[in-house]
């Protein structure tokens, strides 16, 4: 009864991901870029979940350095750190992330450009769309877009929900 059952259960699950996929994928919680640490110390913010994905930014094959400290001490965050922030800077490799929340989040790659106040935007009719130029303009007009994920081609971009120890390399070409 118990390996039909689990058969049972195996095929359900393999139906439903066939014929939508997007009900099991767990759905981004874009509001951790507002989410601050009152204190620029580690040890007084009371974090549950602590960990570091790594990003690297392309543009037009030149590496876009982030700059260190982005989302520490910043507007709406004075004397504190953003939930997703940097402290050290790199030209060469990819850049580490911070990610610290007091509890677990969905965290997807789009809040860290809002943090970093290279995403949204008053011109850009959804705030959810890179803008690594700041001019206001959704970078998917501007650029052609690809990301990797640990080496792997990845569609999700801005959605993509990080995880500990991941590479992440988003790569943006102006459009001729
Ligand atoms: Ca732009």
């Amino acid at each position: 009864m118990l390996l039909i059952g689990a058969a049972v259960a195996t095929v359900a699950f393999v139906v439903v991901a066939l014929w939508q996929p997007e009900a099991l994928e767990p759905s981004p919680d874009w509001e951790v870029s507002d989410g601050c640490l009152g204190g620029l110390d580690h040890a007084d913010v009371g974090i549950s979940e602590h960990y570091h994905p790594n990003l690297k930014v392309i543009v037009d094959g030149q590496q876009l350095a982030i700059p260190e400290n982005t989302g520490i001490d910043q507007f709406g965050c004075e004397e504190g750190m953003r939930w997703i922030h940097v402290h050290d800077s790199t030209n060469t490799g990819f850049t580490k992330l911070h990610i610290e929340t007091p509890k677990k989040y969905n965290v997807p790659v789009g809040a860290f450009f809002e943090v970093w106040e290279r995403e949204g935007g008053p011109s850009i009719t959804s705030d959810k769309e890179f803008d690594i130029n700041r001019n206001g303009v959704s970078d998917w007009e501007e650029y052609d877009i690809s990301m990797n994920v640990n080496g792997e081609s990845n569609t999700k971009f801005e959605n993509y929900i990080m995880n500990d120890n991941d590479q992440i390399e988003l790569i943006l070409t102006s459009k001729s």
